[in-house]
């Protein structure tokens, strides 16, 4: 890849650590423009009308001045860096596989698992609104769910679609092996732990630091 590729990002977030994350393992230089969402810097009227008009980070810039493009949403730019490689698997239906537990940590892992760690690790329980204490109980029976979901797949298998690491492994890792830090035990989810293990394995895995 020759383009010029730059992560906005802050370095807390597992969803910008799952583009760092898939650039490593296929070699490919990322520079970082960092953003402290608990200020709101991605609320900017600058990061709104030129970097991502939704105001979240992580947003992947392609390219070089006037001509960059900025690609929101963190499984998209995944996607957009493993394109031809073996992240993604070649089997049509493999692929489609990668894509719909790509969908599942979007919708039913994540909004579950990766706001109780920013609630309650970075905000702070004392913090958190009215509406948000209401909805403890109900992401932490969901993120409960969608983690029993993934140990049950993994009872048989190494890695989520097919034999080797794809997106789908990927995407899934980044908050799933922090999720105890959102209040979720893991020590109950043997195959996601054995799981946890071999992808730190990998050659060409990185930490996620923040
Ligand atoms: N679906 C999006 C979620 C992006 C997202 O929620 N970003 C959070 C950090 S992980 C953010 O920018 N929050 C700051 C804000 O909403 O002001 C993705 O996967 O990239």
């Amino acid at each position: 890849m020759h383009e010029r590729l730059v992560l906005h990002e802050d370095s807390r977030s597992g969803n910008c650590y799952k583009i760092k994350l898939t650039a490593a393992l296929l070699g490919i230089e990322l520079k970082q423009r960092q953003y402290d969402i608990l200020k709101g810097e991605t609320r900017s009227h600058e990061f709104l009308s030129r970097i991502n008009a939704n105001g979240r980070i992580p947003v992947l810039e392609i390219g070089d001045g006037a001509s960059a493009r900025f690609l929101p949403e963190s499984n998209a730019a995944c996607w957009y860096l493993a394109h031809g490689s073996a992240l993604i698997p070649e089997d049509r239906l493999q692929q489609a596989e990668m894509l719909s537990w790509m969908f599942f940590e979007q919708y039913s892992h994540e909004p579950n698992i990766a706001t109780l760690r920013f609630w309650l690790q970075f905000v702070g329980r004392d913090n958190l609104t009215e509406p948000q204490t209401a909805q403890l109980a109900i992401k932490r029976a969901s993120g409960g769910d969608a983690l029993a979901v993934m140990d049950r797949h993994l009872a048989d298998r190494t890695h989520f679609v097919g034999s080797a690491l794809t997106l789908a492994d990927v995407t899934l890792f980044a908050y799933t092996h922090v999720a105890e830090e959102g209040g979720f035990e893991i020590d109950i989810y043997p195959n996601i732990q054995r799981w946890i293990a071999a992808v730190v394995k990998t050659p060409g895995f990185i930490p996620m630091i923040g």
